[in-house]
């Protein structure tokens, strides 16, 4: 009789850790977007909003884990206050399994990045320069922006080649 009530309690936890284990597993729905798509994520990815792609406006990208970045860039004039996504919390966001990622232009450059850059660094995808949005003659609406001035070592030719300016889209392979 003493043993009764311990293997009871065993056998109901256990029976609360299959069933919570059998559970299917609800993905983050993220609905699709109100305003104009500022960036779609395609390809290989497990959470999507309009059909087999996550379609993303201004509002939910900046509702992701955002970041400010104060730098200066090869591209910019001065030290500029960048806002944006990180890039692994919108990855994140997507469900995605691969290692690398197909980050493409408005104008056709596209270049590969390895996912491991955004968990070795803050990079942002940055959406606004000094509460502003980014204009698409100064590099917007968005473009990749690693925090160069925090680490002077990123002001190389490879890192360069993956800040891209004018992203549309990015394609997981
Ligand atoms: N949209 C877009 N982003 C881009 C490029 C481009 O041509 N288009 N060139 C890339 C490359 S190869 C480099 S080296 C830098 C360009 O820096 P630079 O013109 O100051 O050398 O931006 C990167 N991002
Ligand atoms: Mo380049």
């Amino acid at each position: 009789m003493s043993l009764f009530w311990p293997c009871r309690a065993v056998l109901t936890f256990s029976l609360l850790l299959f069933s919570s284990a059998s559970l299917p597993v609800m993905a983050e729905q993220l609905p699709p977007p109100e305003g104009d798509v500022l960036l779609r994520v395609t390809g290989d990815i497990e959470n999507t909003n309009v059909g087999d792609e996550l379609h993303l406006d201004r509002k939910m990208l900046m509702s992701l884990s955002t970041r400010v970045t104060e730098t200066s860039t090869p591209w910019t004039e001065g030290v500029g206050r960048f806002e944006g996504p990180l890039l692994r919390a919108l990855l994140e966001a997507a469900g995605i399994r691969n290692e690398h990622v197909r980050i493409q232009a408005l104008n056709e450059y596209e270049t590969e990045v390895p996912v491991a850059d955004f968990h070795e660094y803050d990079v942002i995808l940055a959406l606004e320069r000094d509460g502003e949005p980014i204009a698409v003659r100064d590099l917007g609406p968005m473009f990749v922006l690693y925090p160069f001035d925090e680490h002077p070592q990123l002001l190389n030719e490879t890192i360069r080649h993956r800040s891209v300016w004018h992203v549309g889209s990015i394609h997981v392979p």
